[in-house]
């Protein structure tokens, strides 16, 4: 027994991002599916554990834990076997900075490109006063004002354009910084690596393969490959996306390809 509870969705990056440490270390835990097209991340009980109305939560021995790459860290510090993070301070700053960037950079960007593209038939198709109330539900107004405008436009929305050029910028470094063989997080596959990997999968469930394929950016390309072939891979992502989702996902994103890909070249 662990004692790890997670409050999680299959599809959501930063929850992707927990389960990999939590498959990496080889940690069971109770899990609480929070469905976020329905609107569970605003259920009364559930915003009384993350009163920012996302997920994931982690709950251990009874203490309520929040924040993807808090909760990660104290992963870390908590079971720290394997290890996740660099010995060496400097290569600790270094997988920081990709963490961190990830963080409010990406994973804002992140969610203007799903909304406007993967799921946005699903929440056109629901009730107006049901999809209007999770609105008015987020609670910060410029994450609000964005979710409404990828719904309600998709790829037009004035956000999108900017969202995939921080992608763009991610992979292009990530790129630049990867040796061959090599990870985000020093010797080993860790926390930045972690961190980097839903998004740059979200790309892939969206049909953008084109921008990760070993022509265009072969260091990327190889790392994904390397992170889809460790067992926590297909513990912690794989085994959670359900076949219709991935389906949807890349119809969605293949008929919006036309429109997308002039975006992705600066
Ligand atoms: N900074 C938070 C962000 C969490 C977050 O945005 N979670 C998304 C899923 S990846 C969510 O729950 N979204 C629900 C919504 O926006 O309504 C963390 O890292 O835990």
């Amino acid at each position: 027994m662990t004692g790890l509870e997670l409050y999680h969705n299959p599809f959501s990056s930063c929850s992707q991002k927990v389960r990999l440490v939590l498959a990496e270390k080889r940690l069971d835990f109770a899990s609480h599916e929070v469905d976020l097209i329905g609107g569970g991340q605003h259920a009364p009980d559930y915003v009384k554990l993350n009163p920012n109305h996302v997920v994931p939560t982690l709950i251990h021995d009874g203490r309520v834990l929040i924040e993807s790459s808090l909760i990660d860290e104290y992963l870390e510090e908590a079971f720290p076997e394997p290890p996740l993070a660099p010995a060496n301070a400097a290569d600790r700053h270094a997988m920081r900075l990709w963490v961190k960037r990830i963080d409010e950079k990406v994973h804002p960007a992140a969610g203007v490109i799903t909304f406007a593209i993967g799921p946005r038939a699903m929440l056109l198709q629901q009730p107006e006063a049901v999809r209007e109330a999770n609105l008015a539900a987020i609670p910060d107004p410029a994450r609000r004002q964005a979710r409404r405008n990828v719904i309600e436009h998709g790829v037009q929305a004035p956000e999108f354009a900017g969202a995939i050029g921080r992608f763009v910028a991610l992979l292009d470094d990530m790129e630049a910084a990867l040796s061959p063989g090599g990870w985000l997080s020093g010797a080993g596959f860790g926390l930045a690596d972690a961190s980097a990997l839903p998004y740059v999968l979200r790309l892939e469930h969206l049909a953008m393969e084109p921008l990760l394929t070993e022509s265009a950016r072969p260091r990327v390309a190889d790392w994904l490959a390397r992170v889809k072939a460790r067992p926590a891979y297909e513990v912690a992502v794989s085994a959670w996306l359900a076949a219709p989702v991935l389906e949807l996902f890349r119809q969605q994103g293949e008929a919006v390809w036309a429109e997308v890909e002039p975006l992705t070249r600066g």
